[in-house]
């Protein structure tokens, strides 16, 4: 029997079967093998033919997808935000391509992606949904973008991310797994867990293992298990922007803002260039990017030109993209700024930088 007619089955057994305490392990084993013969079709796909978008290479300090259904003003916001055009018109699926754009600020360079709109089966390929998705994933910031009319298709879009493999503002599960020869599976734990540890090693077995030691450092549900083990989950942060604000009253802006508050949209009108500056300090934040502003020998701080590094780099990072020499040569670094006790603090190449600090490299001649 054919993978995809097995998961099916799976699925109706599912639903045929009552959801109660006696059944509750049966239902969740039943979803641990989907899960698992999951992840076994999608690499058989993969193998079959590698899905990749073509012609998008990553340029810039970030890369950024604008993800949103068709009309709600993404291509007109990325005109605005960029260096580049593509086209804007009064009816759905204007964007048939992918453009890249460059948007300047605060010294960065981040490369904007604007999409064709994501319709409801885009991850079983609906309106190159894949190949849109495939986009969205490599990205290093999602930016969910809808109109004041379209606040309702979140949802949607969610859930063709999900469906895709690609997870929103989740934290990569805190797991280890390990395999050994004999002993079955064992499960340990850093912190209390509620699931319990009977269905964890039943979903484990259903992905295959048969002797492993699994570590599990966060207080996990089933699904996110599920995800480690599949393997092939994408971590993306996201932001989400409403378009449009001009053309709703008080009113029904307060309805909006009430629906989505748990993610602090950024509310925009790019037809009349509203918000648009906390928009691009919101990308730049979300994009995972820090300024850090180098303090020569002699003369003064640059402040228009900073290095624009990935959050959680280290002195070690500034010196690496300075010279190939510095890291060998380096004796220590001053730094000013958020990252250290005292101005001027003397660290080593490990220290871990943050957003604007002033760092100034003492090397060896
Ligand atoms: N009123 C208003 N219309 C907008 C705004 N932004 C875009 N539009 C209009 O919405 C339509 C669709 O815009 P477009 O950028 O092509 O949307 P896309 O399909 O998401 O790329 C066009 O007619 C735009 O002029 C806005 O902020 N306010
Ligand atoms: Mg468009």
């Amino acid at each position: 029997m054919d993978i995809e007619q097995r998961i099916k089955e799976l699925e109706e057994e599912i639903k045929r079967t009552q959801y109660n305490k006696a059944t509750e392990k049966h239902i969740l084993r039943l979803k641990a093998r989907i899960a698992y013969l999951k992840k076994e079709l999608e690499e058989k796909k993969k193998k079959q033919k590698a899905q990749r978008a073509k012609g998008i290479k990553k340029s810039g300090d970030a890369m950024v997808s604008l993800i949103g259904p068709p009309s709600v003003g993404k291509s007109m916001l990325f005109n605005i935000l960029t260096n580049a055009k593509s086209t804007v018109a009064d009816y759905a699926f204007t964007t048939l391509e992918i453009h890249p754009g460059i948007l300047k600020h605060k010294g960065a360079e981040i490369q904007l992606l604007d999409m064709p709109g994501l319709i409801e089966g885009a991850s079983y390929g609906k309106g190159n949904g894949k190949e849109i998705l495939s986009v969205a994933r490599n990205s290093d910031l999602i930016m969910l973008v809808l109109d004041v009319y379209t606040v309702d298709y979140l949802e949607v879009i969610l859930n063709e991310l999900h469906n895709f493999g690609i997870r929103v503002n989740e934290k990569e599960p805190n797991i280890s797994i390990k395999k050994k020869d004999r002993g079955g599976i064992n499960v340990a734990s850093t912190v209390p867990l509620s699931m319990d540890i009977e269905s964890i090693k039943a979903i484990v077995r259903e992905f295959g293992f048969v002797n492993a030691d699994v570590l599990i450092k966060e207080d996990l549900n089933a699904e996110r298990l599920m995800d480690f083990l599949s393997g092939n989950r994408t971590y993306v942060p996201a932001i989400l922007v409403v378009n449009k604000i001009d053309l709703a009253d008080e009113e029904f802006l307060r309805e909006i803002k009430g629906k989505l508050h748990s993610w602090s949209p950024v509310f925009i009108s790019a037809k009349y260039r509203t918000n648009l500056e906390k928009l691009k300090d919101e990308i730049f934040k979300a994009s995972g990017l820090m300024r850090i502003y180098l303090k020569p020998q002699s003369g003064k701080i640059d402040y228009d030109a900073p290095l624009i590094l990935k959050k959680g780099s280290t002195v070690e990072d500034v010196c690496k993209s300075l010279h190939r020499d510095f890291v060998r040569k380096f004796r220590y670094a001053m730094v000013w700024g958020k990252s250290v006790k005292f101005p001027g603090q003397h660290v080593g190449l490990e220290h871990k930088l943050m957003d604007e600090d002033i760092v100034r490299l003492v090397i060896r001649r």
